[in-house]
């Protein structure tokens, strides 16, 4: 199956009726528990579940429109080069929504997050595009299914449509029509997450990539869907009772645990750079003197600190250069 085929099923019988110009706003996720390895390529659809946690107001508004010729990409006010692989791929995705060949978008997308940082940029640009979308064409389709068609953009986008913490369940159809993500109900107010932006360069070997490659070579591959299992069961748990130290030790032992298959793969996959390490350094020292901090990191040389609000003061000691975010302030 395809993607057309398994958006033809989604929009069975609609016919669309673009209105002038739709908009749409979602926040950025990083998981807890990471999505690392994919059964289906082609529909991204994963080997495991993963559980995330939405960045509030960090995320990405977009806006759509129908164009004369062509379609417009603008990412943050800059038109975006035709022929680059962030345009290629957001052609794709529309290619699925065309009304006909020659129906073109223009697509303005403000980022409040380095694109390609490893801090699931593309997640809410797929996810703001897809429901978007949704408004432009008058599909009314519910989150699921809107969750379902943002992941063929990007599988972490299934995630980025909802606030607060989400999980996604893999599921086990081929079609991956049982594959999107949901909330989960809790609001832990004094949460707060850390970005630690050392470099906001594109990345040398891209996500989509990296997970192919760990799959296919990483020994220790065939340990990671039991490790996430098990990392999903405590970060319920730790949700259900606000229980911070099981939160951050299960998001950071998560984390090592994906980096370690994809150190341990052929050829090597390192995306720490030597801020990374000093960072991680910072945190367990930080951790050892009785500090309630962890980390957790994707797939980029950055870290994300994890702590509760009122260490806040104490974390932006340590690190003066830490943008605070409140996953609740909207
Ligand atoms: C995650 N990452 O769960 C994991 C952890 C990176 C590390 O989802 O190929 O851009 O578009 O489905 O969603 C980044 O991968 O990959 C990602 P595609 P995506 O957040």
């Amino acid at each position: 199956m395809n993607k057309a085929a398994v958006v033809a099923s989604i929009l069975a019988g609609e016919i669309p009726t673009p209105i002038s110009h739709a908009i749409a706003t979602e926040p950025a996720n990083i998981a807890l528990a990471k999505y690392w390895g994919k059964r289906n390529e082609e529909l991204n659809l994963p080997i495991t579940g993963s559980l995330s946690i939405s960045l509030g107001k960090y995320g990405a508004t977009t806006e759509i429109a129908q164009h004369s010729a062509g379609d417009l990409f603008l990412l943050n006010g800059n038109s975006i080069e035709p022929n680059s692989e962030f345009s290629t791929r957001l052609k794709l995705f529309l290619d699925l929504f065309r009304p006909y060949p020659e129906f073109y978008f223009t697509v303005k997308t403000q980022s409040k997050i380095p694109i390609a940082a490893g801090v699931a940029s593309s997640a809410a640009g797929f996810a703001a595009l897809t429901r978007a979308l949704n408004v432009f064409f008058g599909w009314n389709l519910t989150d699921s299914m809107l969750s379902i068609l943002a992941r063929l953009g990007s599988g972490s986008a299934c995630r980025s449509l909802w606030h607060g913490f989400v999980e996604w369940q893999p599921g086990t159809q081929e079609d991956g029509m049982d594959s999107f993500a949901k909330p989960i109900p809790s609001e832990w107010r004094d949460l707060r997450i850390g970005l630690l932006l050392f470099n906001i360069e594109k990345k040398a070997i891209s996500s989509r990539k990296a997970m192919q490659q760990t799959v296919l070579s990483s020994p220790f591959y065939r340990e990671w869907p039991q490790h996430v299992a098990k990392s999903i069961q405590a970060l319920h748990q730790a949700i259900s009772q606000q229980d911070f130290i099981l939160l951050g030790k299960t998001a950071e032992s998560n984390a090592l645990a994906m980096h370690a298959t994809m150190l341990t793969a052929d050829p090597t996959i390192c995306y720490w750079q030597p801020e990374t390490v000093t960072g991680m350094q910072k945190v367990w020292h930080a951790r050892n003197n009785g500090l309630p901090l962890y980390f957790t990191q994707d797939a980029g040389p950055n870290l994300k600190l994890l702590f509760l609000q009122e260490h806040s003061h104490v974390v932006k000691d340590i690190f003066p250069e830490v943008t605070i975010i409140d996953p609740w302030d909207l």
